[in-house]
């Protein structure tokens, strides 16, 4: 089993700012986090960030035929992209969406996910356990 983890703008800024929402650990240790899930689930996984909108598009189509799921952190991209919601339709693979903060507390515009309507699941408000928690929601998944 081989997923995908995307990460989407400024989350590569984790543990710089902002800790009262997004936590204080940084980035390479939520890659490390996630890494150490899978190597104990027994599940092959890349993980990506971008800053750009079509490159995570592209990054999505990339998995077709390469991975068997996506955990995806669309991050602000969440709140307005019908591409990446495009995307996922496209390769038409089960996907979970992850927030490190819980969306549904925040600002209203952080209400509506465009992405989560092509995804299985949304997990937020968990921090970086929200990730592990998407991971093994795949691997339930994929093992029916
Ligand atoms: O809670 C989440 O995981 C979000 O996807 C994070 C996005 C936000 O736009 C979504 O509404 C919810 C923002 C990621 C930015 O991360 C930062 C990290 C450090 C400093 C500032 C922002």
């Amino acid at each position: 089993m081989k997923l995908f983890v995307l990460n989407g703008p400024n989350l590569n800024m984790l543990g710089i700012r902002e800790p009262g929402i997004y936590g204080k650990q940084d980035f390479n240790a939520l890659i490390a986090y996630i890494h150490e899930v899978c190597q104990r689930e027994g599940i092959e996984v890349e993980c990506f960030q971008s800053n750009h909108e079509g490159v995570l598009v592209d990054i999505i189509q990339s998995a077709y035929g390469k991975a068997d799921g996506i955990v995806i952190n669309p991050a602000a991209y969440t709140h307005t992209s019908v591409a990446i919601l495009d995307a996922l339709k496209a390769v038409a693979l089960p996907a979970v969406e992850v927030h490190l903060s819980d969306i549904k507390e925040r600002e209203s515009f952080r209400h509506i996910s465009y992405p989560a309507m092509a995804c299985i699941a949304q997990v937020k408000g968990k921090g970086f356990y929200g990730y592990e928690e998407a991971i093994l929601l795949l691997k339930e998944h994929l093992s029916k």
